[in-house]
This record gives structure tokens, C-alpha cells and sequence, in this order.
């Protein structure tokens, strides 16, 4: 554990605690010899061949050649941390999962979060769906909710999901593109799959580019089961909100982020940890009676739908806190083990026939993945309560069984380890009454597609139906097939007309002349991000700067953002210090190289004549501001810093002198007191984005 890293004691997973180990002080073999020299092996004379007595060098070698696993066939890079959940009332009236029973109990949880279609080096940043992944290291054994930040799926049916990941990895012959869905074999098969229509208005949508994994939702997708300690059993649906707020990059800022920090998500996610601002998210759940079960006009079982909030609210049950990093990336985030199965009494499955491939597929994947069933001993897998069974042997069994039998039943071992009966808190399946002919079918109250996909996008605002149908332009754009193109044209078309007409206009496909389906008009106001939390906590300045600068309006605008949780950093040409017109040395945090303005979320500029000029003469400095107007970011300045601003020539912007606050998110003084902006420029960050600007649209958002 690093100093830095912030530990809630309380809330630790003591099960991992034993397998914890520092650097050492000595290096040895796995033998626990000491080694004498580990950088030149054993050779017959300085210039003569090796020889095989080196027993240090074959077991470095040979360790090394076995370092790497099997990536997960989806969702392979990720990134994960620890924490703790607690429940802010007692769930008991609805499941006797005793997680969910006491407020007062924090359950220790470990969160991977994960792109789904690049390998695992591939960058952050790029348009794709992200899983949500939560163990919770429960008393009663871990519960995985093993989600992610798109309330719907792709297909109806497991058994097609082989082939949607196929479709949506890079293509067989040249193994490309690399984590993008922007290709001819993606929309091929979607344009052949209209059950896909609802999940791919989400795919293209500002759902796909979350600005970083704190301000991002979670959905546990599917419709789960919970009991009752009364054997009464209810349908639920998971909601994670994030406290911060939902936020999306823009796309041009996602793509130019891919390439200056492809670590972007993984980063932040760690610094905030590390800082101590942990993330949080609230749990919230839609709760159905089993008798509402047939009440909507759409199949509870039907992964492909959501039950609008307008239906059936979301209920907020207790929060998460993010609150430890991992101590080694491969040991907890590499070799974590997801499993949907993973469930605890008081918490049972629907028949949704997607759930239920998935019951089979994630420990079948961590077999291969991870090579021994004994993965569930792996520390990070290990439950926190005792665990016994005659499951025995396999490679890398970590346990030393101790007893004599590994039957049951059996009289040798006083019949041990005995079953629980359900009050002793044996896991019993809800006896769900099921009868029917085996048929390879879907239900009839599977077979509509489109009335949710046109849900969502009357749900979202102009500017969020801007950047849906530029993403459409772009992916498609890269579809070389015509057929491809006019049937997804035709799709959108099912959708709502103006859609597939704007779409079409982009992708050189013919208008559609008329109306397939007519559009119902409805919408839900918890589908668009424009009502999301608006909060400048969390978010982070760049200060531009340079020598001459004025210390004094630095100090007081870092103080002011400092109080409202703004993290700020001086950006300059070079590392090192820079001194301010009253000699002061100043820290340089990061430069035009290292911190490119995609990387904040806001830009001030502080006076200082001598500052002002170097930065006007810095190509680099009025590229940071252009590209942050460009990205509808709050930008403000002070003293001459405001002549910084006039030097970018921001389109639509005039009269930066008179400006205190604008609703444009540019917040100015001529004045060298920049204490005066502070409160207008804290409240420009919580906007996020300032749609109002002028900028290249076109550019911006394809
Ligand atoms: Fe899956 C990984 C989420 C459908 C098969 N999936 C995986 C992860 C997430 C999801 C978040 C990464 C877990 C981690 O961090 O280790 N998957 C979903 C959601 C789905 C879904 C929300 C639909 C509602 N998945 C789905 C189906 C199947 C799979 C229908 C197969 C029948 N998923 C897998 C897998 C993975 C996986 C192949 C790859 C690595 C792993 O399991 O551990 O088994």
C-alpha cells in the first residue's frame, strides 16, 4: 500500500489481508534462497555459453514467459477499486439478503469498470458501452452485480451473444479496427437484428463517452428476483447514480484524449481515490409485484427494454463509496471474478433468457481465464465468511484440507460439513411454478422493437439529438457497404423520421420518403443527461501561466476552487518553477505537452503583463484556449489575462472587457482582484458544457 493511499479501516476486506506482501528486504527464489546476483547469468567465462546449474535464471525466465492470461473475450480492459456499500434503511419488507437488512453494516465491495470491445491495452476514451462490475464480500458470501452503464442489451437471447461480439470485435482478417464500433461487420449485423435498434440509439449517444468512470451510471440491466424472509417474492431493477452527476466528453475531446492520456478513465479514477475525493454512487431500485409482472406493454424478461422511471420510480436504497486503490493491478483487477450466479439468499434470478446464458458463460470464461477452478480461492475472489464444501484438488488448491472426508453424507466425519436448512440460512431457490414445450422460440411479447428506441430519442435534448446523429454519420460513415447503409436508414426509420432523414442526409442514402412507423410521442425525462446533477466537486482547472504571472490572483482563485472540491494546476511551457511579477517561485504542474487542455475541465488565466505576452507569442496557450471553447468548457481570466482570450479570437465572443458573466461560460475581469469571478466561475464549471457557443459544430461533434 502506497502513503498516499487512503485506507477507511473499517471498511477493509480483511480476507484479502493475509496475502498482502511488501517488497521485502532480501531478494530471493521462489525457494526463499537468497540470490547473489540477478543480472548476469551463470556462463563458462565472461564470453562463454550459459550454463544449466542457473537455477535462479531458468525460474526467472520461465515465470516470466507464464506472466500473461487469457484477456476477457469482452470487457478486458478495465480498472478496478475498493470500497464499501451501505444501505440507508432496512430492504428487509423485500429480501432477507442481510446486506440490505441493517444500516448500520458497511459491506466491503470491490468495482471493476471496463470498456467492452478493445484488447486490454487499447485506450479509454472511445466510444463504447462501459461494464459496471460490483462484488460485494457479503456475510452471507459475495453478491455480484455485474452491470453496465447502458440500461438495455444488445440481443434478446444468449445464444446470439457469440455472434454480437464477433460483429463488434475488430474484423477476422485484418484485426481491425481496435476497440471501435465503427465498422463494416458491426452494422451489418445490426442492420440484420432489429431486436439491437433500442441499445444502439444508446450506443450513439453521449452515454458512450462518460467524461470519467465517477460520473457515470450503472444498471443491473436485467430484472432480478429478491425474497423476502416470508418466502414473498418480488421483481427489481439496479439504478447506480452517480453523486456527481452523468457527464459525456464531446467526441472530438474523447478521440483527441484517446491519444494524449489513453489511460484518461484509469487515471482519474485512481487520482480521485488517491486524493481522497472517493467516488460515490447511489443504489436505487424499480420494485414490481410478481402480480404487475404482465401490466406493461413490453416483457419484463426482455433485456432489450428498461421500465421507464415514469412507470415504476426509482427507489434509492444506500450508497457506495470508492474509497481504496488496489494495491497490484493483476492480482485484484486482472484476476477478479465476475459471475451473475454469484447471488446470496434474498436475491434470485428472472427466467430473462439473456440472464440466463450469462448464469453459465462467466464461470465457464473464468475456467479458461484464469485455468483451475480453485479461481474462487484467489484472494479477491474469496468470500469473507467461512467457506467449506468437498469440492477438492484441482490445480493451485490453496486451502490444506484438513479432515478426513470429502463426502457427504458421511458417519467418519460427524457428517460434515452439514447443509442449512433456509433458517439456518441455506441458499433455497424461489420455487417459481415453470411449465412448457422445449421449443426454440422467442415469446411473442419479445417481438416489438422500436417503441423504446423512439422513447429515448424524443427523451433527449437538441443538442444530445446532435451529437446521436453526428455518431451515426461517423460510425456509418465508415461502412463502405450501400446495403448496409439503407438498411440502417430503413431501421432509423422505424424510429422516427427525422432521424433516419438526418442520418441518411450524412451517409450519402436517399431520404426515406415516407413515415414507417409514426411516432408516439412520449418521452421520459431520466433518460436525457441535460437534468443530470450539475456540481463544479471534482472537476479540474488549468491555470494557464507564465513568468511575470500574478501570484495573488492565482492564490485566490485556487483557493476559492479549492473550497468547492475544484482541483487546479498550473500549466507552462517548461517544467520547473515560474516566477510571478512579485518574485515568488510558482510550481509547474504540467505543460503544454503534458497537459492538453482535453485533459481539464475548465481554463483561467490570470493577469500579469509579462505572463500575458509570453503566452500570447505560445502558439500552444491560445491553441489550450481554443480547444476548451471549442469544447463548450468554462473558461475565465483576470487583469490582462482577459487579453489572452481576446488573442484566441473566440467566435461569438465580443465583449470580453464588460463581461463578468456571460451564458457563454466565459467569466472575465479587467480587475486584478480575482476573487471577483470566483463564485461565477464555480458555478460555469458545474454547468459542464455551455451549448450556447458559436464553434465549428460539424467539426466538434463528428
Ligand atoms: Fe457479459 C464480461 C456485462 C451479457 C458473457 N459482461 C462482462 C463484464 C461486464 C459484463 C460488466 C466484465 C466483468 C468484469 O469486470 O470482469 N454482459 C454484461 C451485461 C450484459 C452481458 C450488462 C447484458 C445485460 N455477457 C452477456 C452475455 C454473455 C456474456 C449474454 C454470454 C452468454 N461477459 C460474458 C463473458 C465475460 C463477460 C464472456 C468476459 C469476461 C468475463 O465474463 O469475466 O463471460
Amino acid at each position: 500500500m502506497t502513503e498516499q493511499n487512503h485506507v477507511n479501516e473499517n471498511t477493509k476486506n480483511e480476507a484479502l489481508e493475509p496475502y498482502r506482501q511488501d517488497a521485502g528486504d532480501k531478494l530471493t527464489t521462489n525457494q526463499g534462497v537468497k540470490v547473489n546476483d540477478t543480472d548476469n547469468s551463470l556462463k563458462a567465462g565472461t564470453r562463454g555459453p550459459s550454463i544449466r546449474d542457473d537455477f535462479h535464471f531458468q525460474e526467472k525466465l520461465t515465470h516470466f514467459d507464464r506472466e500473461r492470461i487469457p484477456e476477457r473475450v469482452v470487457h478486458a480492459r478495465g480498472s478496478g477499486a475498493h470500497g464499501y456499500f451501505q444501505p440507508y434503511q432496512s430492504m428487509a419488507e423485500f429480501t432477507k439478503a442481510k446486506f440490505l437488512k441493517d444500516p448500520s453494516i458497511k459491506t466491503p465491495v470491490f468495482v471493476r469498470f471496463s470498456t467492452v470491445g478493445g484488447s486490454r491495452g487499447s485506450a479509454d476514451t472511445v466510444r463504447d458501452v462501459r461494464g459496471f462490475s460490483v462484488k460485494f464480500y457479503t456475510e452471507d458470501g459475495n453478491y455480484d452485480i455485474v452491470g453496465n452503464n447502458i440500461p438495455v442489451f444488445f440481443i434478446q437471447d444468449a445464444i446470439k451473444f457469440p455472434d454480437i461480439v464477433h460483429a463488434i470485435k475488430p474484423e477476422p482478417d485484418h484485426e481491425m479496427p481496435q476497440a471501435s464500433t465503427a465498422h463494416p461487420s458491426f452494422w451489418d449485423f445490426i442492420s440484420l437484428i432489429p431486436e439491437s435498434t433500442h441499445m444502439i440509439m444508446w450506443l450513439l449517444s453521449d452515454r458512450t463517452l462518460p467524461r470519467t468512470l465517477r460520473m457515470m451510471q450503472g444498471f443491473g440491466v436485467h430484472t432480478f428476483r429478491w425474497v423476502n424472509a416470508e418466502g414473498k417474492s418480488r421483481f427489481v431493477k439496479y439504478h447506480w447514480k452517480p453523486l456527481l452527476g452523468v457527464h459525456s466528453n464531446v467526441f472530438d475531446e474523447a478521440q483527441k484524449l484517446a491519444g494524449k492520456d489513453p489511460d484518461f478513465h484509469r487515471r482519474d479514477l485512481w487520482d480521485s481515490i488517491d486524493m481522497g475525493d472517493y467516488p460515490e454512487y447511489e443504489l436505487g431500485v424499480q420494485i414490481i409485484e410478481e402480480e404487475d409482472e404482465h401490466k406493461f406493454d413490453f416483457d419484463i424478461l426482455d433485456a432489450t427494454k428498461l421500465i421507464p422511471e415514469e412507470l415504476v420510480p426509482v427507489r434509492p436504497i444506500g450508497k457506495m463509496v470508492l474509497n481504496r486503490n488496489p494495491d497490484n493491478f493483476f492480482a485484484e483487477t486482472e484476476q477478479v471474478a465476475f459471475q451473475p450466479s454469484n447471488v446470496v439468499p434474498g436475491i434470485d434470478f428472472s427466467d430473462d433468457p439473456l440472464l440466463q446464458g450469462r448464469l453459465f458463460s462467466y464461470h465457464d470464461t473464468q475456467l479458461h481465464r484464469l485455468g483451475s477452478p480453485n479461481f474462487v480461492h484467489l484472494p479477491i475472489n474469496r468470500p469473507v465468511c467461512p467457506f467449506h464444501n468437498n469440492q477438492q484438488d484441482g490445480r493451485m488448491q490453496m486451502e490444506v484440507k484438513t479432515t478426513r472426508v470429502n463426502y457427504s453424507p458421511n458417519s467418519l466425519g460427524e457428517n460434515l460439513p452439514a447443509v442449512s436448512s433456509a433458517e439456518e440460512g441455506g441458499y433455497v431457490h424461489y420455487p417459481e411454478r415453470v411449465e412448457g414445450h422445449k421449443v426454440r422460440e422467442r415469446s411473442p411479447s419479445f417481438k416489438e422493437h422500436f417503441s423504446q428506441a423512439t422513447l429515448f430519442w424524443n427523451s433527449l435534448s437538441p443538442i444530445e439529438k446532435d451529437h446521436l446523429v453526428a455518431a451515426a454519420h461517423f460510425e456509418l460513415g465508415k461502412v463502405g457497404d450501400q446495403g448496409v447503409r439503407d438498411r440502417m436508414v430503413d431501421r432509423f426509420n422505424h424510429v422516427d423520421h427525422e432521424l433516419a432523414k438526418r442520418i441518411a442526409q450524412g451517409i450519402g442514402v436517399a431520404a426515406p420518403s415516407a413515415i414507417t412507423v409514426q411516432n408516439h410521442g412520449q418521452s421520459s425525462e431520466a433518460l436525457s443527461q441535460k437534468n443530470t446533477t450539475k456540481t463544479a466537486k471534482g472537476r479540474k482547472v488549468a491555470i494557464l501561466a507564465a513568468n511575470g504571472v500574478e501570484a495573488a490572483q492565482i492564490m485566490s482563485i485556487k483557493q476559492a476552487l479549492k473550497a468547492a472540491g475544484v482541483v487546479a494546476e498550473v500549466v507552462s511551457q517548461f517544467k520547473g518553477t515560474i516566477k510571478s511579477a512579485d518574485g515568488k517561485e510558482i510550481e509547474v504542474d504540467k505543460t503544454f505537452l503534458t497537459g492538453a487542455s482535453v485533459m481539464f475541465d475548465a481554463v483561467y488565466v490570470p493577469g500579469g503583463a509579462k505572463s500575458i505576452q509570453a503566452l500570447q507569442m505560445n502558439g500552444e496557450a491560445v491553441d489550450f484556449i481554443h480547444e476548451a471553447f471549442k469544447h463548450y468548457k468554462a473558461i475565465a481570466a483576470s487583469g490582462e489575462g482577459v487579453e489572452l482570450l481576446k488573442a484566441a479570437n473566440l467566435q461569438g465572443v465580443s465583449r470580453l472587457d464588460s463581461y463578468v458573466q456571460d451564458d457563454q461560460g466565459i467569466v472575465t475581469t479587467r480587475s486584478a482582484d480575482a476573487s471577483e469571478i470566483a463564485k461565477s466561475f464555480i458555478n460555469a464549471i458545474a454547468q459542464h458544457r455551455h451549448w450556447n457557443r458559436l464553434v465549428h459544430k460539424d467539426k466538434v461533434l463528428a
